[in-house]
Order: structure tokens, then sequence, then C-alpha cells
């Protein structure tokens, strides 16, 4: 008879206005499977957003019992799936009241104590990185043993306490280039999650070759400060260009043709320019689309130019017109002349872009709102520039104006874990500046995407 699974992975996804999103699950969690899976621990991963979407009646209670599973491990890595695990956890632990649920993830690692603390069919987490904690966690569980002292990075219950280990663990540049991020045959209804991918992305796959960061962006909960409060990692990791070119030969093998990068701390080109390199000698063609953090420097666009296939692109995310604002928020700054003049270089190249921005970042004031406006306005009218996509930006926890809001001139509407859990849709921003309240600030966002899609957007002030 067919062993069944030892552990699940359920990634929740988020519930919000009646329908599911954020499908995408953690890159990370691929290679925590594969891991597992490695060491004869079997291991499945089931996105329940995705198996809801297309069955709302997904029979989750049988699937996890056929499964035969003990273990139940699930990411709370976006804070904005924070209710939604909570939940589906509760849900789980009432059913099954032996299986063990084992949180994980920036969020779940941000706020373990609280969690541990207030949400008791939660029975332990892991902080930071996995790869090593986790097998060690899953194999005491499954052989019985109640000594887990050792376990690096874990938090848990012991009596009335929330007790910490001692022990750290963060990935080496050798144990990263060993970690397999794209074992899809892991994933339940894997030919599914690429589609939806494809209609949330328009890419078939998110590709991560490193962890950790160089720089503090304000808003964001990912930066160098962030990384090192969450898993105490100090250092950039990034996989080889040899292995990133294996782990994409991996991937057309499964007939993913188009990948996604969003990863990109570095202080110039050199890595990536290495990285397109070897694929390019490797013959491997794929469609990118690239996330800039930076400004894309001139050889970096030849090397992109000759490396990927048609159709490929890069975001570049200036997020505010004015030049003193995104000084003040933005870790890899340029000015707006350098922007101009990339974006005509690249229109030169005929290297197809998307330009992001946003409004309600710390130190904006109504003028360089305008500013944001005027060069929205620019790059549509002189730049012939389509593609401009305007989002709200939510405070994440960990992030510079989260951990420093005094700093940053802002003030928090969401400091504990309870707070995330009551966040509702993609505007509830959980924070104003010392010039916008937050309803000003999604007026003012809904009024440049009325910009960007050409309508109305005289009525705001
Ligand atoms: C690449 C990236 C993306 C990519 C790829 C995402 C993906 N599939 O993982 C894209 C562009 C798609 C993306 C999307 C989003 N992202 Co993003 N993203 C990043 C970025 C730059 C790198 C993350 C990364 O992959 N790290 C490396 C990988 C290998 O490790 P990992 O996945 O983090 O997993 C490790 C641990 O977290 C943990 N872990 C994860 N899950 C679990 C589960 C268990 C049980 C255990 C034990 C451990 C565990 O184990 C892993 C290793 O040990 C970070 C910023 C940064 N510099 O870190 C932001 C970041 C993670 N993203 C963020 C956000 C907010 C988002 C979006 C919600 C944005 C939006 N509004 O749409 C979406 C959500 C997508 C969805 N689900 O639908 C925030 C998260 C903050 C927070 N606390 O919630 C960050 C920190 C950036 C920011 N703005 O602050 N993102």
């Amino acid at each position: 008879m067919k062993r069944g699974l030892d552990c699940l992975f359920i990634h929740t996804g988020r519930f919000s206005r009646g329908r599911w999103d954020m499908t995408l699950m953690p890159a990370g969690l691929f290679a925590l499977a594969d891991v597992l899976q490695g060491r004869n621990i079997r291991s499945q991963m089931l996105n329940f957003s995705l198996a809801k979407m297309k069955n709302p009646r997904f029979p989750l209670n049988d699937f996890i019992r056929t499964s035969g599973a003990s273990i139940i491990c699930m990411p709370l890595h976006w804070h904005q799936q924070s209710g939604d695990v909570i939940s589906l956890a509760r849900s789980i632990k009432s059913r099954f009241p032996s299986k063990k649920i084992i949180l994980g993830g920036i969020t779940a690692s941000c706020f373990a104590g609280e969690i541990l603390r207030d949400f008791h069919e939660v029975d332990f987490i892991i902080r930071g990185e996995a790869e090593k904690p986790l097998p060690m966690l899953v194999e005491r569980l499954l052989s019985g043993a109640n000594t887990c002292d050792d376990i690096p990075n874990l938090v848990r219950r012991r009596g009335t306490k929330i007790v910490a280990n001692s022990g750290k663990y963060v990935a080496s540049k050798d144990a990263f280039e060993n970690l397999c991020f794209t074992n899809l045959d892991l994933v339940f209804d894997s030919d599914g999650y690429i589609s939806e991918s494809r209609r949330l992305e328009n890419v078939d796959f998110s590709y991560v070759p490193g962890r950790g960061c160089l720089h503090d962006c304000s808003l964001c909960g990912g930066g160098a400060r962030s990384h090192k409060i969450i898993s105490d990692r100090k250092q950039l990791v990034c996989k080889s260009p040899r292995a990133v070119a294996q782990d994409f030969e991996r991937l057309r093998s499964r007939g993913i043709s188009s990948v996604a990068i969003a990863f990109d701390p570095f202080e110039n080109s050199r890595y990536y320019t290495a990285v397109f390199r070897e694929l390019k000698r490797k013959k491997i063609l794929l469609r990118v689309r690239f996330e800039s953090f930076g400004l894309p420097a001139k050889k970096f666009l030849e090397k992109f130019k000759e490396t990927f296939a048609p159709g490929s692109g890069i975001c570049i995310s200036p997020d505010t017109g004015s030049d003193d604002v995104r000084k003040r928020n933005k870790g890899r700054f340029y000015d707006n002349e350098s922007l101009l003049g990339t974006l005509e270089l690249m229109s030169r190249m005929n290297i197809a872009v998307r330009v992001c921005f946003t409004s309600g970042l710390p130190f904006e004031t109504r003028e360089d709102f305008f500013k944001t406006a005027a060069l929205i306005e620019y790059l549509q009218g002189k730049l012939k520039i389509k593609n401009i996509g305007v989002a709200p930006v939510p405070l994440e926890p960990c992030s510079p104006a989260f951990l420093n809001p005094r700093k940053f001139h802002v003030k928090l509407r969401r400091k504990r874990f309870a707070d995330f859990m009551r966040q509702k849709g993609g505007y509830d921003l959980g924070y104003s500046t010392d010039e916008f309240s937050e309803r000003e600030i999604v007026k003012n966002i809904k009024y440049l995407q009325r910009l960007v899609h050409g309508g109305n957007a005289k009525k705001l002030h």
C-alpha cells in the first residue's frame, strides 16, 4: 500500500470582498517541501485558496484525512493573510486535534510571541529561515520525541510560557546554493498553479535567486534591518549563475516558458549580467519580467535584451515624482533626470517597460503629490509609455516606518498582530502621515489611478 504524507503544507491565500486572492505561494515554501522530501519525509503543498477558487466546496477535511499527514505547515508570510491563516488553523485544529500545526514566514516571525500566546490552535512557529529547523522539528514530532530545546529558530509554548530557543539558523551561501525553489512536483495541482500565476502575473512562475537585502526602504518589511530582526540575516545570499541556470533548465523541462524575477537588491549590475551570460551560454531562452529595484544600467539592459525572449520587459518603480521624497524613502535612489534618460534608452532599445507609482510615502506633501501626477502625465504624453501602474502600499510589519514611526512622521493604526488580522482589502493601509490622513492617501492613489486609466482625474482636491 502506498505510504501517505507525513507533512502537508497549506497555503491559505486570502478571502477578501467575496473572492480568493493572494494565491501565489511564498518562494521559500518550495525549498522547505523539497528539503523534507529529500530526508524521506513525504510532503506536499496544497494551495487552499486556488482549490477553493476552482471548487468552492473543496473538501479540505477529507483531503487532510486521506493525505495521512500528521503535521500541517502553514505559511503566514504576507500580513494580509493573517486573519485567514488563523481561522483556517482553528478550523483544522478543531476537526483534527491531534495534528500539529506549524507556522512560519515573515509575518509569523514578526509576531511569533503574540500568536502563540493568543492562538492555541498554533503549536509551533519557526522564526526566520526554516530549512534546518523544520526538518528537525518534523522528525522529532514523527518519532514521538518530546525534546526540542536544540532546534534553532523555534518558538513554542512550555506550560503557560512562550519560549524561544536560543539557537539560530541562517542559510549560508553554500546551503542556499543547494536549495531547490522549483520543485513543482510537490505542488498539488501544479498545472493549475502555473495557470493561476499566468493569470495573475502574466508569467508561469516567480523565481527568487537570493535572500536578504542591502537597503532599508521606508515602507518595506524585507529590507536589511527587517531581515536582521526577523531572521538574524546580516548578509545577502544569492545563487551562483550556474545554479540559477540549472533552476531555469528544470523549469523549462517542466514546460515553463516565462518567469518573473523580483529580487534586485544589488549596488550594481554585476550579478545579473553574470547570470544572464550563463543563461545565454546554456541557450535557455525564456520570457522574463524583471522588477528593477533601482534604475537598470546600460550594460544590464544590453545583456537583458540579448538573453531573453521577445515580450520580456522590465518594471521600474520610482514610486513618486519628487526627487526629495524618493531620496528620503528609497534605498536605491535615482533622480527624475536619470529616470527619464533610462526610459528613453529603453525605448530606443525596444525593451518593454512598466513604471509604478504610489502615494502616501512618508514626507510627501501636496506639492510632491502633484509632482507625481505631472510625471505620470509626462510619461504618458511625451514618452508615450502606456504601461503605468499605481498601487497602494500598506504599512508592512518590521519596515523602518513601522519600527520608528516618529522618524518617518507617520502614525500607525496597526501595531499588534491582532490589528493586522482585522485588516480588509488592499486599500486598508494602516497608517497616516503628517500631511495626509489615511483616507486622503487612498483618495490620492485613486486619483492617480484614474489619471493612468484616462478617467476624469480633476475632481480630487
Ligand atoms: C520576491 C518577492 C515577491 C515576488 C515573489 C513572491 C513569492 N512567490 O515568494 C512577488 C513579486 C510575486 C511578490 C509578491 C508580493 N509580495 Co513580495 N517580496 C519579494 C521579496 C523581494 C523577496 C522575498 C523572497 O522570496 N525571499 C527569499 C525566499 C527564498 O524565502 P521566503 O519565501 O522568504 O521563505 C522563507 C521564510 O519566510 C520561511 N517561510 C515561508 N513560509 C513558511 C512556512 C512555514 C510553515 C515555515 C516553517 C517557514 C516559512 O521559510 C523560508 C526560508 O526558510 C521580499 C522583500 C525581501 N527583500 O525580502 C518581498 C516581500 C516578502 N513581499 C511583500 C509583499 C507585501 C508582497 C505582496 C502582498 C505585494 C502586493 N501587495 O501584492 C505580494 C503577495 C503575492 C501573493 N501571494 O499573491 C512584503 C511582505 C511583508 C509582510 N510582512 O507581509 C515584502 C517583505 C516586501 C515589502 N513590501 O515589505 N513578492
